[in-house]
């Protein structure tokens, strides 16, 4: 049985300016500033991020505010790209409730501070999780999930692994439909979320009921599909932040029974539900992990008229077995650090010239680039038809509904240990790459998956909307100028 609702509480951050913050606050955090400049090395630290972390931790305690120690030291390293281990934040603020969340970023509204704030911290976006120069909120201790079966719900608290998340529900024979590797935490839902059962559920975010969000100013509001905060709820659904082994020269192959799948079984789908990501290298293609390919049917076998395609290709190792939900997300853990990871996005309809011209350009950028990366993949996910008119995906989200099946292609490159700036001329080639193989027509780009270059939200069929809600609830715009992530707003 697979869980239909999700209440999920994400405490985190969108926008809003009400001007009213508490002056009492203030009037502290004079004081605090004070001792902050009289004890620190003088000019060279900037202001606001100081002010905000004394106020924080006057109202807070420096229990829950660190700016040295161990758990500190783990929370700036412990993001899955290294690019963004690096990060020392002024302080790192560790709410437990939702009433510390709202006087962290209250302090941080008032005194005009850069943040970031940190989930499961699994996001390839260099700075969307970590900061220098800033308050970081770090969600490491709100980690409850909790399970009602009079609702048929799942409350998650924004801290927790999917991983953690359907082990914590498993003995109540449900699960929660989060992302594809365990190490993934609930940030994925802000930006859309593709699960396993995506084609027959919707969009990981389309499951939400409920959530609780705290405005840039502090304010703490419940979003639903129906309240006043309805726009919000739609804004926040995408608005944000085994398998066989196939060898290298099966590569054309594969991307044309991708193209093929997408255009001929994604299309077309309506009720049953299939899963499929190919993972396609091109680097050392001649090791063990050249491209490998997941695929997912709810039932006891791979129907060969759906997976024939890929079936008859040859593999180098195979292992097809039936596993339930919560052992499919287990094979796939993420949880790896130490290298510097960077993504960009596309998204094609299923046609192999837009495929193959995708791999080819790939292949060109990683011969270029060979010896500064040490993998970069294509990694394509099917978004069926079966995705907007699936059982559970009944409230809009952000994202939209262009109206035919297609794959959101990640771009994904992993750079040797060791490197931790991205390479200027990487970088450049990568942007050039990423204009070489545009989205189709018509097709969003998958926000989580995106590079911070590109725009994603113009590509949202509702993106009017989008910016409409975005200025209801952040005039100032406080959130763009004072956080990293997309671009466009
Ligand atoms: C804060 O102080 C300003 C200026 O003194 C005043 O206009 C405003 O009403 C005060 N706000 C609150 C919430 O007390
Ligand atoms: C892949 O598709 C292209 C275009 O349809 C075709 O020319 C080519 O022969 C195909 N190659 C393989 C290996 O399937
Ligand atoms: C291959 O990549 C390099 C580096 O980005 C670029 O200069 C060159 O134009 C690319 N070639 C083609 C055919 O796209
Ligand atoms: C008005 C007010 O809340 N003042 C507080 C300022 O902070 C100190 C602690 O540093 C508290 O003792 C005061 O009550």
């Amino acid at each position: 049985m697979f869980l239909c609702r999700v209440i999920v509480s994400i405490v985190s951050l969108v926008a809003v300016a009400a001007q009213d913050s508490s002056n009492v606050t203030a009037a502290n955090i004079t004081s605090a500033a004070n001792v902050t400049s009289a004890s620190s090395p003088a000019a060279r630290i900037p202001v606001a991020p100081s002010l905000a972390c004394a106020a924080i931790r006057l109202a807070l305690g420096s229990s829950i505010v660190e700016s040295s120690g161990p758990e500190y030291d783990a929370t700036a390293t412990g993001p899955w790209s290294l690019f963004n281990s690096l990060d020392r934040p002024t302080c790192i603020v560790y709410p437990r409730t939702a009433l510390h969340v709202q006087i962290a970023m209250g302090s941080i509204f008032l005194f005009k501070s850069h943040y970031a704030v940190q989930a499961g911290a699994h996001s390839g976006m260099v700075g969307w999780n970590s900061i220098t120069k800033g308050v970081l909120i770090s969600f490491s201790h709100m980690v409850d999930v909790s399970y009602n079966s009079a609702t048929d719900t799942i409350t998650l608290q924004p801290g927790v692994h999917f991983g953690d998340a359907m082990t914590a529900v498993q003995s109540y024979g449900v699960s929660v439909i989060g992302g594809r590797a365990k190490d993934i935490g609930t940030g994925l839902l802000l930006g859309g979320g593709i699960s396993f059962v995506s084609p027959l559920y919707g969009w990981s975010a389309d499951l939400i009921k409920e959530m609780d969000v705290v405005l840039v100013d502090g304010q703490l509001v419940t979003a639903t599909a129906t309240n006043t905060y309805s726009d919000l709820f739609i804004a926040l659904k995408g608005g944000a932040n085994r398998f066989g082994i196939y060898p290298g020269s099966s590569s054309v192959a594969l991307s044309n029974a991708s193209a093929k799948y997408i255009r001929e079984v994604s299309q077309k789908l309506t009720h049953f539900t299939p899963g499929l990501i190919v993972l396609m290298n091109t680097i050392n293609l001649a090791a063990a992990d050249a491209n490998i390919i997941y695929l997912f049917y709810k039932g006891t076998s791979l129907p060969t008229t759906i997976f024939g395609d890929f079936l008859s290709i040859p593999s180098t190792s195979q292992s097809l077995s039936p596993l339930s939900y919560f052992d499919i997300e287990a094979l796939i853990d993420g949880s790896a650090r130490g290298n510097g990871q960077q993504f960009g996005a596309s998204s094609w309809v299923g046609d192999e010239a837009t495929f193959l011209n995708g791999y080819n350009h790939l292949i060109n950028f990683t011969t270029t680039f060979e010896t500064q990366l040490s993998a970069a993949y294509m990694i394509i996910s099917p978004i069926p038809r079966s995705q907007w008119t699936a059982a559970g995906a009944t409230t809009p989200n952000a994202i939209g509904n262009p109206g035919v099946a297609y794959a959101t292609i990640n771009f994904n490159l992993i750079y040797p240990s060791g490197v931790t700036i991205k390479p200027p001329n990487v970088n450049a080639g990568f942007k050039f790459l990423l204009s070489q193989t545009p989205p189709s027509p018509g097709l969003p780009l998958y926000i989580n998956e995106c590079d911070a270059s590109q725009h994603v939200y113009a590509t949202y069929p509702n993106f009017a909307t989008l910016q409409t809600t975005y200025h209801k609830y952040d005039p100032t715009r406080f959130n763009v100028k004072h956080t990293a992530g997309p671009i466009g707003l």
